[in-house]
């Protein structure tokens, strides 16, 4: 079914990463364990209209460039440095243009407190998706959630 919407539509998401320091130093020094990703704002399924999601990370790493196609969008990694990830956002619909977000990986600070009480940082930007024209089908899954 190739039925449209007109108009914009709005989705929030967020994206950041959370870094645990690890208990002793890895033998390459990685010093940190941290997970980078995507969700929707209001934890609503965001492979709903979400097809995958690359993300890219420095080129120190031996796969700096990892799909995910499955919820939850997310990598998790070791080392010892902060970089640029990469995040980029494909849609179901192939007309809706990818979503490019760059975030600092960030590994020494905000520091918070997990509900066992272990210490670590995270950062999370807010963003919006801006839906143009969309599809019936994600227009009923975009207004109804
Ligand atoms: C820079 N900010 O731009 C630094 C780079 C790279 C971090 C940080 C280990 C990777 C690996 C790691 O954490 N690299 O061992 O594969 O130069």
């Amino acid at each position: 079914n190739k039925e449209r919407v007109d108009g914009e539509f709005i989705k929030p998401i967020i994206y950041g990463n959370r870094a645990y320091r690890l208990p002793e130093k890895l033998p390459n020094n990685h010093t940190h364990r941290w997970t980078v990703y995507v969700r929707s704002y209001n934890n609503e399924k965001l492979s709903n209209y979400v097809r995958k999601v690359q993300f890219k990370i420095h080129s120190d790493y031996k796969n700096p460039i990892q799909v995910v196609e499955n919820e939850p969008f997310e990598i998790t990694e070791t080392g010892w440095g902060e970089f640029h990830v990469q995040i980029k956002l494909y849609f179901i619909d192939p007309m809706e243009r990818q979503v490019l977000c760059t975030h600092y990986l960030v590994l020494h600070q905000p520091e918070y407190s997990d509900e066992n009480g272990s210490k670590f940082v995270m950062k999370e930007c807010y963003d919006e998706i801006i839906f143009v024209n969309p599809l019936r089908k994600i227009y009923d899954v975009i207004t109804n959630e």
